[in-house]
């Protein structure tokens, strides 16, 4: 967010929220999104970049608990494979040699890396990198730990922070210097085969993260020339944003093979007692995830909360009208407490305000449901439910809405996210026409399968037509890798030299 944006915010909802009509301050989502997108972030409560550091943002309350809630996720599919990922946390710091090890991290990282020189007023005779992703810290600590084939495989997983001197534009929680939810998880394995197995899990475990956010993916496998730092080949999950039609790399799966284990000397006695280098995996993700929630679930009154991450799944308002005050607040409060008891998260707002300024204000933070209760409800012995993703009020008799409630938090979850799913599918289009796939990504219409032949020339060439314009890679990759299935496409030629090819391959802009 631009400082001025961020300063100005404040004092505008104060000024126009202190007078009876409540306006919404949120530019226009359709037409205007990356506004829309800084200052949902800030007005919600999520983070707050006004932090004399580009790139770098502070947590707030409310966005530190949906973030906790993301890591929960996370955690809980990561500690629960059959054989389980360890949760481990390792040095911040890395000795400069150490880093420098590793020919292919040094040439993909060396432009992003913040250097420690000085120990107080002292120059350090070794500089020391601030991690921008952990291999070199981690592989040669895990070169004294592995020794026989008994110890693999071993599957670990750190989440913390990365920096990382993004030099293209910095953008809230999507291309941040301090990346500050970043998942890395990293295998070790016996054999080649094991290692792709490992790759399959984890493109199950990311499957079942961003299914539970309610957020659309393409996996797709990227070009060799887009591969990470020293891996065989990397898959993808890109999720095509509502509103602009970019891709977002939402993370990304890398099979390492053996370079690394080379490099950092990780090795182990086989069964048939010969030594051997170990495979590996490595596969990340960060608060792009969340970035994801705002951008697929959001409109132009605010967030729309999916109740797997919402830290308030039901808030309750109080209509008080004169003289039933002290009704009112005794209903609610004990209807507070049954919700409590049932394992609900819930909130009853009890705040002096105007119950339309209490709408705004849940409705703004994405709060999957509204229950009011008013006199009127007492008398019928009901509640008034509204859930935010639709329209509508109904009318629910006390002794069903239990039941009720905790149905209708499923129901907003799944049909969250299928909306988003259905948007997300409308924006993939397959066209042999290179033209016609050109001027759909030059129309911010989404992304486009062509078919291509794979070589950097021809994606050059191509690129080079349109600014923005990026080869992606080729569609589901690791399913026909792994499976042997790979489908073979007839009589198609590529897009750009035109040689009998067999696969389309994807092209779009992206963050
Ligand atoms: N070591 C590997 C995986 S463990 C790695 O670093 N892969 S990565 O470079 O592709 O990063 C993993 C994921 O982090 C990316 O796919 C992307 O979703 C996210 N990410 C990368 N850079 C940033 C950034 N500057 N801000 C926010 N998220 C980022």
């Amino acid at each position: 967010m631009s400082k001025k944006t961020a300063k100005k915010t404040p004092k505008k909802v104060a000024k126009k929220t202190s007078k009876s009509k409540i306006q919404n301050t949120l530019p226009d989502i359709e037409t205007n999104f990356g506004e829309w997108f800084n200052e949902i972030l800030f007005q919600a409560d999520i983070i707050d970049y006004r932090y004399n550091l580009k790139g770098c943002g502070v947590w707030k309350g409310y966005g530190f608990k949906i973030r906790r809630k993301y890591l929960e996720i996370m955690r809980d599919l990561l500690d629960n494979t059959p054989i389980p990922h360890e949760e481990m946390l390792f040095p911040l710091l890395i000795p400069e040699d150490q880093f420098m090890k590793e020919k292919e991290t040094v040439k993909g990282f060396e432009s992003e890396v913040y250097w420690v020189t000085h120990g107080g007023l002292t120059p350090l005779d070794v500089k020391l990198c601030l991690r921008p992703t952990s291999e070199t810290a981690m592989y040669p600590m895990v070169a004294k730990w592995i020794r026989s084939h008994q110890d693999l495989p071993l599957k670990t997983y750190q989440i913390a922070n990365m920096f990382r001197f993004e030099g293209k534009n910095t953008r809230p929680l999507i291309r941040v210097r301090e990346i500050t939810t970043f998942k890395e998880a990293h295998t070790y394995h016996e054999s080649k085969e094991d290692c792709s197995e490992q790759i399959r899990e984890a493109v199950e475990i990311y499957k079942d993260i961003f299914d539970s956010l309610g957020v659309p993916y393409l996996i797709t496998q990227r070009p060799k020339w887009d591969t990470f730092p020293g891996a065989d080949y990397t898959i993808a999950f890109d999720s095509i944003l509502p509103h602009t039609n970019k891709a977002l790399q939402n993370g990304t799966i890398h099979n390492l093979g053996q370079t690394f284990s080379k490099t950092f000397d990780i090795k182990f006695e086989t069964a048939d007692g010969n030594q051997d280098y170990v495979y590996q995996t490595c596969y990340g993700i960060s608060e792009r995830g969340i970035a994801s929630i705002v951008a697929f679930h959001g409109d132009n009154f605010g967030l729309k909360l999916p109740p797997t991450v919402a830290p308030i799944e039901i808030v309750i308002v109080p209509i008080l009208f004169k003289n039933k005050e002290d009704d009112v607040m005794k209903v609610c409060n004990d209807y507070y407490k049954k919700l409590k008891k049932e394992g609900f998260k819930v909130r009853l707002d009890t705040r002096k305000m105007s119950t339309g300024r209490k709408y705004f204000h849940w409705e703004l933070r994405g709060v999957p449901i509204r229950v009011e209760i008013g006199p009127k409800d007492i008398e019928k012995n009901q509640i008034a439910v509204v859930r935010r993703d639709v329209k509508g009020k109904n009318f629910i008799p006390n002794d069903e809405s239990i039941k009720y409630l905790s149905n209708l938090l499923e129901d907003i979850q799944q049909s969250l996210h299928k909306s988003a799913k259905k948007r997300h599918d409308e924006l993939i289009f397959r066209t042999n026409d290179l033209e016609e796939a050109i001027d759909f990504v030059d129309k911010n219409k989404g992304i486009v399968e062509i078919p291509f032949c794979g070589e950097e020339e021809c994606a050059e060439s191509i690129e080079k037509r349109l600014d923005g314009l990026k080869f992606l890679g080729i569609p589901d990759r690791y399913l026909l890798v792994l499976n042997k299935r790979v489908k073979k496409e007839k009589d198609i030629f590529c897009s750009h030299c035109m040689k009998p090819v067999t696969q389309y391959w994807r092209i779009g802009k992206s963050y």
